[in-house]
């Protein structure tokens, strides 16, 4: 299969599920953060391939958003939930200009890291407002929002952020042998070991903006690392068949096929690159009649399968990001 191909499965992709969830700004069924990740998906495709649809869709999805959760998100308990907002409209600000999307991730963006900072153990961000466990799935997009902000605006305090941030998981949330990350630390300070995708991608990513900044070769070692502990360790090589149960792992691989696709374009690494195709090739061909993909990439999906939003969305963001 040549790029063109690839692009077109990728649209074709978008498409599909558009048809299913998608109404003027809103993905019908989607909380926040499933919106905000949809949203990513969004970026990604006009990041990776163009096509004057996007642009007009950030648009609607801004609108929407701003009517949905309004100008200000405190009302949302989930310091990670904001912080993935932030992303993707400072993703969409650096692709097309429009400064109300910038505006919007810097407001939320400072809100969150005042509620959400504290030298409790160890430094980092709290999950939630409830202040009970530090998690990398606050940590990591914090960095990365926070980096892309100093990139999108030029404003350097971030950096400091981006910094702070990432820190706080290289140093208890990531194992430095292995290149595996875990999840959480809880009020007394136990970790919770266990990996997934999304955070094995926001590692990823958080380290590659590191690195791009500072130059500072261990950012990309670390990153490289991860990428190989999740191929390698996670899935023996393999294509991608689990994270199907709850309401948020069915989402999680496309986070990390957007962090790792960056990462294996930077780093011309074509193995990465082969394994993301892999997966996506996979999640295609076990799609239904209707063109839907579940989350479980050697599994057929059903024709009348349970379909959530956000579960048929991560087979989306593969074949978007395996270009
Ligand atoms: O415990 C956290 C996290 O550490 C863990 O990785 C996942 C596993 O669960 C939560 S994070 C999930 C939340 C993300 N923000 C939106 C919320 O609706 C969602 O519960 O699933």
């Amino acid at each position: 299969m040549d790029r063109q191909e690839r692009i077109a499965l990728a649209k074709r992709a978008i498409e599909d599920h558009k048809r299913e969830y998608y109404r003027q700004g809103e993905y019908i069924k989607a909380d926040f953060w499933d919106f905000a990740e949809i949203f990513e998906i969004i970026d990604d495709a006009y990041e990776n391939f163009g096509g004057e649809e996007y642009p007009k869709m950030f648009s609607e999805m801004y609108d929407f958003a701003i009517s949905a959760y309004g100008k200000t998100w405190e009302k949302n308990p989930f310091n990670d939930d904001i912080m993935w907002l932030c992303i993707a409209l400072t993703r969409a600000y650096i692709l097309t200009g429009e400064k109300k999307y910038l505006d919007s991730a810097k407001l939320n963006f400072d809100m969150t890291w005042e509620r959400a900072y504290s030298v409790e153990l160890g430094g980092g961000l709290w999950w939630r407002i409830e202040n009970r466990s530090k998690n990398t799935c606050v940590n990591c997009p914090a960095s990365i929002a926070a980096s892309l902000i100093a990139k999108a605006s030029g404003d350097e305090s971030y950096r400091e952020k981006a910094s702070l941030a990432l820190e706080w998981v290289t140093k208890y949330m990531y194992e430095e042998d292995t290149g595996k990350v875990y999840d959480a630390m809880n009020l007394s300070g136990k970790v919770n070991t266990w990996s997934s995708t999304y955070n094995q991608g926001t590692f990823i990513g958080s380290n590659m903006l590191m690195y791009e900044y500072t130059g500072d070769e261990k950012y990309l070692e670390r990153a490289k690392k991860a990428v190989s502990y999740t191929i390698d360790v996670m899935y023996g090589g393999r294509v991608m068949d689990n994270e199907d149960s709850g309401n948020d792992l069915p989402g999680f691989k496309g986070i990390l096929a957007r962090w790792m696709y960056r990462f294996a374009l930077f780093t011309k690494d074509e193995r990465t690159l082969e394994w993301l195709r892999l997966n996506a090739l996979s999640a295609y061909n076990n799609k239904n009649s209707r063109g839907l993909m579940n989350t479980r990439f050697a599994t057929k999906t059903e024709d009348d399968g349970e379909f959530d939003v956000f579960s048929m969305s991560a087979a989306v963001s593969v074949l978007v990001n395996s270009i």
